[in-house]
Parts: C-alpha cells; sequence; structure tokens
C-alpha cells in the first residue's frame, strides 16, 4: 500500500494541537496558577465545572493525576476502593493508590466494562474491626479495556442508591465521558450527577496536548487542590495548556461522532477477516478491540506487519490489539487501514 501518511490508530492521546489550537495558546493569559493568578485556568475550571454540574474544577496534568488526587483526598490510608478487574486505575496507574494513597483496591467481576449495582452491594465489608473500611467507588466511563463501552444511566443511578445507603464515595473516571454524552445524547451534567467527583481528559478525544480535569464541590476542590501541590503538580503560567483545553471543549466535542463512525466502520470491516474477531456489541464509541486467532499470528506479528504499512494499533492484552480512531483520523484512513489489514492476514 502507498503511504504518505502514517495512520496512527494507536490511541486517542496521539493527536496534535491544530493550528487554531496554537494559536489560542500563544495568545493565552497567564498568571502563576499556584496563586491562582491564572486566569485562562480559571476559566478553563469554571467552564468544565459548568459543563458538568459541580461547584468547582482542578486543572491537573494527567487522567492519573486526576483520578488519584482523587482517591487521596477522598479517603483515609488502609481504606478500600471498589473498582472493576478491568478498569484504569488497576491496570495503567502504575499501582498508585496503593503507593500513594495506602489504599486496597478491591477488583469487582465486569460484564463487558459496566459493574452491577448488585456486585457493588455484595462486596461492601461489614464495618469490622478486622477489615478495610470501604471508602470509595470508581466507575469507567467509557470503559477503555472494554473496548469503550458505556455504562447504563440505569446502571449509574442504581450504583448511587446503594452508595448512598452505605456512605461511599461515588468518583467516575470519565476520561471519555465525552464520547459517552455524544453517543447516547445523555447530558454531562445528566451523568455527573451521580458522582461526588468526576475526571475528565482533554487530551484524549479532544485533542489537547495535555490536561485534564477533576470536578466536585467547592470545598472538596480546595483539599485536592492541596493534594496536588502535594503530588507535585501545582503549575505556574499553565494558561498556555489551559487555552488549549478550552479551545478542545469549544470545538471538539460534538465532532466525536465521527470518530465513533470511523470506530463501527473498522469494527464491521474487521470482524470476520481470516484469525480476527471484533465484539461489535462493545464497539458503542471511539475503541475497537481486535482479537487474534494465536494460532494464526501473533499480537506483536501483527503491530509490526502493520506497522510496515503505515498503520499502528497498540497491544491491549496477549490476543488482542486496539485501534482508536480520532481527530487526527479520516474516513479515508480507515479504508486504508482496512485494506492493509486484508493484506496482512488474507
Ligand atoms: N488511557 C491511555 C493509556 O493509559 C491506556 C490510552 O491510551 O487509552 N482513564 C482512562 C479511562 C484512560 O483511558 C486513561 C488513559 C486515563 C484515565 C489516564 O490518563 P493519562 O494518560 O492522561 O494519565
Amino acid at each position: 500500500m502507498p503511504n504518505d501518511k502514517i495512520i496512527d490508530l494507536r490511541s486517542d492521546t496521539v493527536t496534535r494541537p491544530s493550528p487554531e489550537m496554537r494559536r489560542a495558546m500563544a495568545e493565552a493569559v497567564v498568571g502563576d496558577d499556584v496563586f491562582g493568578d491564572d486566569p485562562t485556568v480559571n476559566r478553563l475550571e469554571a467552564i468544565v465545572a459548568q459543563r458538568l454540574g459541580k461547584e468547582a474544577a482542578l486543572f491537573v496534568p494527567s487522567g492519573t493525576m486526576a483520578n488519584q488526587v482523587c482517591l487521596y483526598t477522598a479517603s483515609d490510608r488502609g481504606d478500600e476502593v471498589l473498582c472493576g478487574t478491568d478498569c484504569h486505575i488497576i491496570n495503567y496507574e502504575v499501582a498508585a493508590p496503593a503507593v500513594l494513597s495506602g489504599l486496597l483496591v478491591h477488583p469487582l467481576p465486569d460484564n463487558k466494562g459496566i459493574i452491577s449495582a448488585k456486585t457493588i452491594e455484595e462486596n461492601i465489608r461489614p464495618k469490622n474491626i478486622h477489615c478495610p473500611r470501604t471508602a470509595i467507588v470508581a466507575l469507567e466511563n467509557t470503559h477503555n479495556r472494554a473496548g469503550g463501552t458505556i455504562y447504563p444511566i440505569d446502571t449509574i443511578a442504581e450504583i448511587e442508591s446503594v452508595a448512598r445507603k452505605h456512605s461511599l464515595w461515588m468518583h467516575l473516571d470519565g476520561a471519555r465521558l465525552w464520547n459517552a454524552h455524544v453517543a447516547t445524547g445523555i447530558a454531562l451534567d445528566k451523568y455527573a450527577s451521580y458522582f461526588d467527583t468526576v475526571s475528565v481528559c482533554l487530551s484524549k478525544a479532544l485533542g489537547a496536548p495535555v490536561g485534564s480535569c477533576l470536578t466536585g464541590t467547592a470545598d472538596f476542590i480546595e483539599k485536592a487542590r492541596r493534594t496536588r501541590k502535594l503530588f507535585g503538580g501545582g503549575m505556574r503560567q499553565v494558561g498556555i495548556l489551559a487555552a488549549a483545553g478550552i479551545y478542545a471543549l469549544e470545538n471538539n466535542i460534538e465532532r466525536l461522532a465521527e470518530d465513533h463512525t470511523n470506530a463501527r466502520y473498522l469494527a464491521e470491516n474487521l470482524n470476520g477477516m481470516p484469525g480476527l474477531s471484533v465484539d461489535l456489541e462493545t464497539v458503542q464509541s471511539n475503541i475497537v478491540i481486535v482479537n487474534i486467532d494465536p494460532d494464526k499470528m501473533t499480537v506483536d506479528r501483527f503491530i509490526d506487519q502493520l506497522a510496515g504499512r503505515g498503520v499502528l494499533c497498540v497491544a491491549f492484552g496477549p490476543t488482542r490489539v486496539r485501534f482508536v480512531p480520532n481527530l487526527d483520523t479520516t474516513g479515508e484512513d480507515c479504508r486504508k487501514a482496512v485494506a492493509a489489514v486484508a493484506e496482512i492476514v488474507g
């Protein structure tokens, strides 16, 4: 296949800021954010809080920091967090809950990323001197490792009632909540209303180079600001980055529908190619997980051969690879990617 462009489908984090986004960054009015003096950061935090229907937001460098600042601030050492086995907090955050906050993470079985309220309730510890205190429920929407699946709003509501009954903190890793919102039409603040805290990323599907926000009550976010400093995340003239986030929020949310269409196209065309399968039910947003029959080809070989044809994807388990069409991906790129895969598995 002739290639003049690398088609990078490894993640929606690989996007590069557009000239317009760079202009917004260059023109940002800045100040020292540790003093609370950066007007652009303050504006970003106000916009994100307002969109999610929360009192306040905190700008942090990464989604990992947003989740971890939250877990630290909402717990005591030795507490327990309930999460799905396949969630980002367990699989990709370098054991941070244990290392930074002294938390026990209790992995719960999920179905395509969705934990039921019953499973949560059954796993809450009794109040007993021997047991950790179950303190936090952390959900992920959309769910990355499950293939971009979306939590049904009724399930979230049921989980919230269980959490309230047992005085548990409700946290949402909403790195890609934008995608759930665009795919379902459910408002961001409706999703957020079931949670005490929600983290969202600006550097994934929305195309900003850096940045996430943690949202919650003003009182909680004030405490979280102190935790961010503790974790080394106090930043100075960071309005340059916040400006990219504002640009992303103003311009790049509604267009996520294109990424979803591209993901669907990839999934439907890759599913059923020799040695490949995709669970089409899980393809609900911008992520496509392809299962590779290990008797036909190893994941490493698949990735290398495809890279040789100018198309990049990542390993997502011993027999799985992930494709994530993003802001820099066109429909034509997806057609080329499908043709490249057909050549290597054909
Ligand atoms: N996910 C990355 C990798 O870490 C796997 C990706 O390429 O998808 N929550 C969710 C649901 C995420 O998918 C990610 C990043 C994060 C949190 C962490 O965000 P960052 O990378 O900004 O720390």
